[in-house]
This record gives structure tokens, C-alpha cells and sequence, in this order.
């Protein structure tokens, strides 16, 4: 497959010459997660769900900023860009790095120091990133990216900039195709809220454009340390084990209302405890290795099924963000480990397996 920009080409109307950055991203797949299905039937009664994980994880940097990424770098290569800069919990500064690097354009960095994933770090190391570490946590840092970008100087690609947003609603379009319609419902984790408002744009357009006959809930779900937009308050001091939304004043907080009113859904708060079991239970019950962050959609998933906010029967789409590749200590942490040391020998292995 192409990457998006050139598969959805006739809906982002782009001239011939314009200068497309891509490592073909988009096109994920989306993945029927009936052990999910299963679970919530047992455990709160509501039947017959059809649930599916947009595996985001898949795309070229291992998480869905590469969807906003190769628009707005493509943007900023058009304008004759020599600087990018962003600030991230992880995820959006490996990918700018990628595509910098890809178009290159020099990407600058600026980054909550310990609380970025070993994974994502690595990338933006190997990508050639320029890298700041503060003594800040994200909303810090995007305020600082913010006042840099004032000077002219440089390109923010953070979800501020429109072209994320554009680019980000592809995964929309996509789902929509293949189920030949919009699901019921749409979950989704919450950070900066760049996404939720990404998805619901490309919903509506979809919807606009006659190619579904329905718009889908809404259900987006914040950390239970940083639940700015639940709690309706700027979180100081934001604070979750899935670093990638340890954000505490959402860039695009309004999107996310909007599109939680608009739609008839829900922004709610998961506990990480919440979010630690959705996390082994996708890679346990349905064999997908998502990054902590992304199992918030699955935790707001059996949350609102336990609430009752889920009527029975319905489709289902669950956005899994990012790849659980990115964030090793995690998995090694939290993961129920089967794991034995023994000497190189049959007669032992063998009777530790049961064979
Ligand atoms: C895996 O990389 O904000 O609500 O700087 O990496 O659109 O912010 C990451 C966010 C969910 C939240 N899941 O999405 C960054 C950054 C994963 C993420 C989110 C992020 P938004």
C-alpha cells in the first residue's frame, strides 16, 4: 500500500507536484478481538459485541503519529523548512525524527527527562534527532516549543499544527472501508487530545461525503493521574504509568469536547491499574502487544460495558495507539513472567515443561 496521503488522495485534494514525505504509513489493520467480546459477555452480560482493534502500533515509527507526521512534515518541506521541532511524550518525537530525517529536515527535541519510553528514545537517538531533556514534565515542554515557534525560526510539528490533525484523520477513513460503515462506537486514549478530535473529523467527513450512514460515539479515556478534561481542571502535576499520556493541560481539549458532545459519547478516566490489565490482556487473550498507553481504549472499553454505556450488539472500533515494542521496562515490569533458569539439559527442561 501507499502511504496515506497518496491513498486518500482525492479526499486531501493535492496537486500533482506536491512533495509527499511517506514511509508508507497507514493501512493498519483491524483486528476482530473476539477474546475481548468474550470477556465482557461473561463479565457484564452485554452480547453479541463486535469489537476490533485498529492496530496503530504497525505504522513505520510503531505508533499513529506517522499519520499526522507525513503531512505536516510534507507541509513543512513544501514551505521550505530547515528546522522541526515538537515536543513529546515519546511517540511524536520519534516520528518527527523519522520523517526529518526522511525529508531532510534537521528535527529538534524536547522531551520530559525519565519519562519517555526507552524505545521511543532510542528511535529519535538512531533518527539523528537534536534532543533537549528538561527538568519539566510535557505540558512544559510544549509550551516552551510553543514560544521557539514564535521566532520563526522553526516548524512546530506537534498536534497544534493542522496538517497532524488532517493526516490523523486517515485512520478514520480507514475503518469506515473496511467495515463498509462507521462503527456504534469508537474508543480511544486520551493525552494531548490531538487524536480524538482527529477521529471524529474524519467520521464527519466520511459521513458528509455519503460514505457511511452513521457517526459513532465518541468514547475517549484519560489516565485517572491526568484527567484534566474528566476533571474539567488543569492537572499540575500529571502522573501515569503510561508515560505517552502523562499530560495534564490537552492542547486540544476542546476537540475532545466537541466531539464527545457532537457524538453522543464520553470522555472518562481509567486507573492504571485499569490500564496495566487491559494491557495483558490484549497480548495474553488476543496475541497483540500494544504500549501501555493504547490499552486505555480497551480499559474504557469494560469500563463503559460495566457501566452499561455499551448497548448489546454493536460494532466496535478500539484504537491501539502505539506498539508495546516502544516500551520494554514495561512489559518486563507488569508482565505475569513464566520464566525459569535451568542447565542445558532434556530430562530437566522437559520436566519443567509438564512433557
Ligand atoms: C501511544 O508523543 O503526546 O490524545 O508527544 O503516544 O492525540 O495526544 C503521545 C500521545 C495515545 C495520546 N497513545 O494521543 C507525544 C504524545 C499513545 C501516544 C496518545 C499518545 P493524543
Amino acid at each position: 500500500m501507499p502511504g496515506l496521503l497518496e491513498r486518500y488522495r482525492h479526499i486531501y485534494q493535492l496537486d500533482a507536484d506536491y512533495p509527499i514525505v511517506s514511509l508508507n504509513e497507514g493501512s493498519t489493520p483491524l483486528i476482530l478481538a473476539s477474546a475481548v467480546a468474550r470477556h465482557i459477555e461473561t463479565l457484564y452480560g452485554v452480547k453479541d459485541l463486535k469489537v476490533f482493534v485498529k492496530f496503530d502500533g504497525l505504522n513505520p515509527t510503531g505508533s499513529f503519529k506517522d499519520r499526522g507526521m507525513t503531512y505536516a512534515v510534507s507541509q513543512a518541506k513544501k514551505q521550505g523548512a530547515t528546522h522541526i521541532i515538537c515536543a513529546s511524550t515519546g511517540n511524536t518525537s520519534a516520528s518527527a525524527a523519522a520523517y526529518g530525517a526522511r525529508a531532510g529536515i534537521k528535527t529538534l527535541i524536547i522531551i520530559p527527562q525519565g519519562k519517555i519510553a526507552l524505545g521511543k528514545l532510542s528511535q529519535a537517538i538512531m533518527y539523528g534527532a537534536s534532543i533537549v531533556e528538561i527538568d519539566g514534565n510535557f505540558d512544559v515542554a510544549l509550551d516552551i516549543v510553543r514560544e521557539l515557534g514564535k521566532t520563526g525560526r522553526v516548524t512546530v510539528v506537534n498536534s497544534i499544527n493542522p496538517y497532524r490533525i488532517e493526516g490523523q484523520k486517515s485512520a478514520a477513513f480507514e475503518i469506515c472501508d473496511e467495515l463498509f460503515d462507521a462503527p456504534d462506537y469508537h474508543f480511544i486514549p486520551v493525552g494531548n487530545a490531538g487524536n480524538i478530535t482527529a477521529y471524529w473529523a474524519g467520521y464527519r467527513q466520511y459521513h458528509d461525503l455519503g460514505k457511511s450512514t452513521k457517526r459513532p460515539k465518541m468514547m475517549g479515556y484519560e489516565a485517572e493521574g491526568c484527567a484534566a478534561i474528566v476533571l474539567n481542571k488543569k492537572i499540575e502535576n500529571p502522573e501515569t504509568f503510561a508515560t505517552a499520556i502523562r499530560i495534564g493541560n490537552p492542547a486540544s481539549w476542546q476537540g475532545a469536547v466537541d466531539a464527545r458532545d457532537e457524538s453522543g459519547g464520553d470522555i472518562g478516566m481509567v486507573s492504571d491499574d485499569e490500564i496495566a490489565s487491559a494491557y495483558q490482556f490484549l497480548a495474553r487473550n488476543e496475541g497483540v502487544f500494544c504500549e501501555p498507553a493504547s490499552a486505555a481504549s480497551v480499559a474504557g472499553l469494560f469500563k463503559a460495558c460495566q457501566a452499561g454505556q455499551v448497548k448489546q450488539g454493536a460494532t466496535i472500533a478500539c484504537t491501539l495507539t502505539g506498539n508495546g515494542l516502544k516500551d520494554p521496562d514495561s512489559a518486563i515490569r507488569l508482565g505475569e513472567a513464566d520464566r525459569a533458569t535451568l542447565p542445558a539439559d532434556v530430562a530437566r527442561i522437559q520436566a519443567h515443561f509438564g512433557l
